[in-house]
Formats: C-alpha cells, sequence, structure tokens
C-alpha cells in the first residue's frame, strides 16, 4: 500500500515553508504535479494486488482531494498576507491636501501703485495715464520752461531719435522720455472739462543711478482743477495719503521749494524710517528727513497751456516718486533703492 499519510505530512510541512508564490508552486509541482509526488503513488495503486486495488483506490483518491484542499488554503492565505502587504506600502490619504503650483504675487512696485491708486481714489482721484514717451511741449515747454531755460537741467532728460519734430497738432518739439508725470497736466487740461481730480501714475526716465535713484522709476501725479481750491486743499489731499500709507508716527513736511509750473511750489518730506529721523551716518537720508515728491498750486502759465483761464480757475498738483514712497514705508528698512529692479527672487519673495 503507497504511503499517502507520510506524502500528505510532507505536503503539509512543505506548504507551511513556503513563504511566498514562488516558493508554493514549486510546492506544488513536487507534490501535484505531472512527475509529483502523488502521481508516483498514484501508479504504484495500478500495481497493487486486486485485493487491495479498490481501498488503494480510494485512499489515492482522498489524498489528492486533501492535499488539493490544503494547497488551495495555502494560497489563499498567502495572496491575503500579500495583498495586506501591498496595502500597506501603497496606502496613501485621499484627504490630505494637494499640492498647489507655485503661484507668483504681484511686484512690491506693482502692489504700491495699486494701494496708492486706492488711497486716492477714496478722495475722488481718479487714475488715467498720460504717455510715457511725449512731445517736449508736453513735458517742458507747455509747463513754463521754453526752450533753452536753465530749469530744464534738473531734468537728466533722454531724448529720442525721432526725425518728425512736428506732432500732428503742430509744433511740439522733440521726443522725450517723460522725466516726469506732469505731461499729465496739460493733457488733461486740453480736454476741455472741467473741474477735474485724476491721478496719473506712470513710468518716468532720468539719467540717473545710486542708492536713492534709479535711470527708470514711477511716479503719481495728482491734479486737481475747480474754483476757489487753495493750499489747505492740497495739504488736505497729502495729509490724508501720509496717514493712510504711512500711518501715524510718521512726520511729513512741507518745504517752499520752485518748480516753474507750479507757484507757490514745495516739497513734501518725510522722517527717515531707516534711522528713525536721527539723521547723522545715515546712508540714505543724511538729515533724518527723505524727500518724496514736489507739490503745488498750479502755475497760471500752465493753466493758460492747456486753454483754462486762470482768474477763474486754480489747481494743485503733486508728483511724487512710487519706489521712493515705497522703500520709506515703516519696515521697509531698504538702503539701496536699485534693489527694487535687480530681479532677485530673494528679495522679491519677501513681500
Ligand atoms: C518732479 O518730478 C515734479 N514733476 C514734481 C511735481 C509735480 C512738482 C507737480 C509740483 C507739482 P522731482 O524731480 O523732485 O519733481 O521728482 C519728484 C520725486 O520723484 C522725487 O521727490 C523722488 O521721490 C522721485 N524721484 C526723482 N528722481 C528719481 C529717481 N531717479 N529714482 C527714483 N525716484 C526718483
Amino acid at each position: 500500500m503507497p504511503s499517502f499519510e507520510d506524502a500528505k505530512k510532507e505536503f503539509r510541512a512543505a506548504l507551511a515553508g513556503a513563504q511566498d508564490a514562488p516558493a508554493l508552486e514549486a510546492v506544488r509541482i513536487a507534490f501535484l504535479g505531472r512527475k509529483g509526488r502523488l502521481g508516483a503513488l498514484m501508479a504504484e495503486v495500478a500495481a497493487q494486488p486486486e485485493a487491495e486495488r479498490a481501498a488503494a483506490g480510494r485512499a489515492a483518491n482522498e489524498a489528492k482531494a486533501e492535499m488539493e484542499r490544503a494547497f488551495a488554503a495555502a494560497r489563499a492565505a498567502l495572496d491575503e498576507r500579500e495583498s495586506a502587504a501591498r496595502e500597506e506600502r501603497e496606502w496613501i490619504d485621499v484627504t490630505e491636501p494637494g499640492q498647489w503650483p507655485a503661484a507668483g504675487h504681484l511686484h512690491p512696485v506693482s502692489a504700491a501703485i495699486a494701494e496708492i491708486t486706492d488711497i486716492f481714489s477714496t478722495v475722488g482721484f481718479t487714475r488715467v495715464r498720460a504717455p510715457e514717451i511725449d512731445w517736449d511741449w508736453y513735458a517742458f515747454e507747455a509747463l513754463n520752461m521754453p526752450k533753452d531755460h536753465p530749469a530744464r537741467d534738473d531734468w537728466e532728460t533722454f531724448f529720442v531719435a525721432e526725425t518728425r519734430t512736428q506732432s500732428a497738432q503742430g509744433a511740439k518739439g522733440k521726443v522725450v522720455l517723460t522725466p516726469h508725470t506732469t505731461n499729465v497736466q496739460v493733457r488733461a487740461l486740453e480736454k476741455g472739462v472741467l473741474p477735474l481730480r485724476l491721478i496719473n501714475i506712470n513710468r518716468v526716465y532720468r539719467r540717473q543711478s545710486d542708492v536713492t535713484h534709479t535711470p527708470m522709476f514711477h511716479q503719481f501725479e495728482g491734479l486737481m482743477v475747480d474754483k476757489n481750491l487753495t493750499i489747505g486743499d492740497l495739504k488736505g489731499v497729502l495729509e490724508h495719503f501720509v496717514r493712510a500709507y504711512f500711518g501715524p508716527a510718521r512726520a511729513a513736511r512741507l518745504r517752499p521749494h520752485h518748480f516753474r509750473f507750479t507757484e507757490p511750489s514745495f516739497e513734501i518730506d518725510i522722517s527717515c524710517d531707516l534711522c528713525g529721523g536721527r539723521g547723522g551716518s545715515c546712508r540714505v537720508c543724511k538729515s533724518g528727513w527723505l524727500e518724496l515728491g514736489g507739490a503745488g498750486m498750479v502755475h497760471p502759465n500752465v493753466l493758460k497751456s492747456g486753454g483754462v483761464d486762470p482768474d477763474v480757475y486754480t489747481g494743485f498738483a503733486f508728483g511724487w516718486g512710487v519706489e521712493r514712497t515705497l522703500t520709506m514705508r515703516q519696515g521697509m528698512a531698504i538702503d539701496d533703492i536699485r534693489i527694487l529692479y535687480r530681479d532677485d527672487l530673494r528679495f522679491v519673495e519677501q513681500f
């Protein structure tokens, strides 16, 4: 009688030792395969004496059925273990927030322009844009600075190599990269709609570069023209801006000055945030004050250039540097204005 009991015992032991699918398959082939152990025992059944053959056949079938069940159970247990291990390995938390694509933000100068626009809009100033490249007439001549007037020397102007010296409307001189946003004044007045209250924010250009100057910078130019406007109105608007932008801790002052296109004229200073107004060895201000811009009552000759009767209307105007205004904000501690345009992400990403 073939020893099915031994074969079953060995088979169970081999199954218990098979830890992965290839090992299990090797056990199957060795015992249940075509040339396996069970097959060899089956062959022995046929060789049994007639009287024992039927019993041996039954024992063989039972052994085969039992071994197949044991194998199926071992395979199921292995599948279970492997899928549990895979789940553990490949588990993801679908409730975790995803990865956001890197999002940029406005450059600090653009953000300052938006904020300045907002602050003036609360007192009725509408943003407009005068040309950034303009005729000499709007940048100088109509602003009471005739050709060859020495006041022009204050603006280190870039002229454009433009062969036409005539504008469509007549003789308006050479073409310049505007050195200030004051070109908006006569352009706005000649539209002939009064009263007006506007702010022109634009790029301007000068041949200058040091810790407080860049060759390209931005200015915002406010202009209000109406009947009976006074210096008090100008001061009120400027104080509104200084308080809204710099907060109550900073001091501002109006200092008498001279511009050809305003009379009287002022410069507006703000106490330096870098040195706390002490001045002395401060790299940026030296005096404790930093010049933010100019202002004044619109000169009668400018009103006339724009076709407005100075006996009926008065106006005030102011022109400030956006970068200077931004860098002088509390806590900025910028000791070289040129960093704004150096494209250094380590700087820009701090905002
Ligand atoms: C003017 O440009 C006058 N148009 C301002 C004005 C307008 C006066 C209306 C009266 C009425 P000024 O040259 O001072 O003025 O320049 C104004 C401001 O621009 C300066 O106070 C400063 O804040 C800024 N600024 C001038 N040059 C530079 C520069 N190279 N880089 C950065 N900011 C500058």
